[in-house]
């Protein structure tokens, strides 16, 4: 897409170099970290200390659209292999407004208590228009965003198709080999995006508010049906005894779906992320789900199905990209797109030609 739009997303001092002396009249003395590019072997070993500017700077290697920074993202991320995949990957969904990133802030801050490092995510595949809702969020997370032993991400921007999917996951393999013992990623809820995160993490979870009746008119049963844990949140002052009768009708419902993992029955359960309430709830389930899967050898099962699939989705992503850049493709495409529409060419011919021109 838009190269140059990308590269202002660029961390400064990834570009930092010798047009930037130009306006400091004075030597400035850096530290090594600082200024010019950073070698993998720096980058890897930095990552791995906990070097949080140095983790940060790996990210937006990861993140950038520039074609040499993918090259060397790479080589990074082949080096951090090895110490990544220790971590249990939480997914957070749910309708705007739910309370996820208060329920983010809340469970992060209790992790972080309880002596776990917590890296945030987000799958925002709209922030590329609208700038970035996260942004807000950080706000939002305030307490978390200071705790020294959590990190947070915005999301990244769009940069081809199927971008911020391959950069997430590539995020969380780098904040693995930073030692983040739980990574959490908030999905916006575009639906598309839910089975996306849900297909790169180990738990799943739904928050969601009173009143199941009214949510599942809409798209949510879809969603339970992904869910490892359905988390009825608000359930505080006046609301509390509605979001435990919430609480119940979700356990009906969910008793007669399909779980998603097996020899996991869905759970459902209350809390109220504003004021801290039943967050540690939540946590034992997470830790109960990881013991049970681990023992029935389902997590490690999912895992590999999980890095399996990720491949064939990057191959298809690359293949449209690839399709879809082509010059006599995107000559053809518009000519053939109206004569499609106009009823004078069938579909399966414009398709064929359109290959016949990709193919050469
Ligand atoms: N009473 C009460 N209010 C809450 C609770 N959790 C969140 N809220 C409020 O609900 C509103 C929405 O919370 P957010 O955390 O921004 O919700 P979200 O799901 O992240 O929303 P989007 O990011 O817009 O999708 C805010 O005004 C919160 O203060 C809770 O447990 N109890
Ligand atoms: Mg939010």
């Amino acid at each position: 897409m838009d190269e140059n739009k990308s590269s202002d997303r660029l961390d400064p001092q990834l570009l930092d170099g010798a047009q930037s002396s130009a306006f400091v009249p004075k030597k400035r003395f850096k530290k090594k970290s600082e200024g010019q590019d950073l070698s993998v072997d720096d980058l890897a070993k930095g990552v791995k200390s906990g070097d949080r500017g140095l983790l940060a700077r790996a990210i937006t290697l990861i993140e950038s659209n520039a074609e040499h920074h993918f090259q060397k993202g790479q080589e990074l991320l082949q080096k951090l292999l090895p110490d990544s995949g220790k971590s249990i990957r939480i997914g957070i969904t749910g309708v705007p407004g739910a309370g996820k990133s208060t329920f983010i802030e809340a469970f992060g801050t209790y992790l972080c208590e309880q002596g776990y490092r917590v890296a945030v995510l987000a799958v925002d595949p709209s922030s590329s228009i609208s700038g970035g809702s996260i942004l807000g969020d950080k706000t939002r997370m305030g307490e978390l965003a200071n705790n020294p032993r959590a990190f947070i991400r915005p999301s990244p921007s769009e940069g081809k198709l199927g971008g911020v999917h391959r950069k997430t996951r590539e995020t969380m393999l780098i904040c693995e080999a930073a030692g983040f013992d739980v990574i959490l990623i908030e999905t916006v809820g575009v639906g598309q995006s839910e089975v996306v995160v849900r297909n790169m993490v180990d738990f799943f979870m739904l928050v969601v508010l009173t009143g199941a009746g009214d949510e599942l008119q809409g798209m949510k049963k879809g969603i339970m049906e992904l869910a490892d844990a359905i988390v009825v949140n608000k359930a505080d002052g006046e609301n509390k005894p509605l979001a435990e009768k919430t609480r119940e009708e979700y356990r009906r419902i969910v008793h007669f779906l399909q779980p998603y993992t097996k020899g996991w029955p869905t759970q459902v359960t209350t809390c109220s992320a504003l004021y801290y309430e039943g967050i540690d709830g939540v946590w034992k389930i997470v830790n109960e789900f990881e013991t049970k899967t681990k023992e029935s050898g389902v997590f490690e099962a999912r895992r590999r199905v999980q890095t399996k699939e990720w491949m064939y989705s990057m191959i298809v992503d690359q293949l449209q990209a690839s399709f879809f850049h082509h010059p006599d493709v995107k000559f053809l495409l518009p000519k053939l797109e109206n004569e499609v529409i106009t009823g004078d060419r069938t579909v399966t011919s414009a398709v064929e030609s359109l290959f016949k021109a990709y193919l050469g």
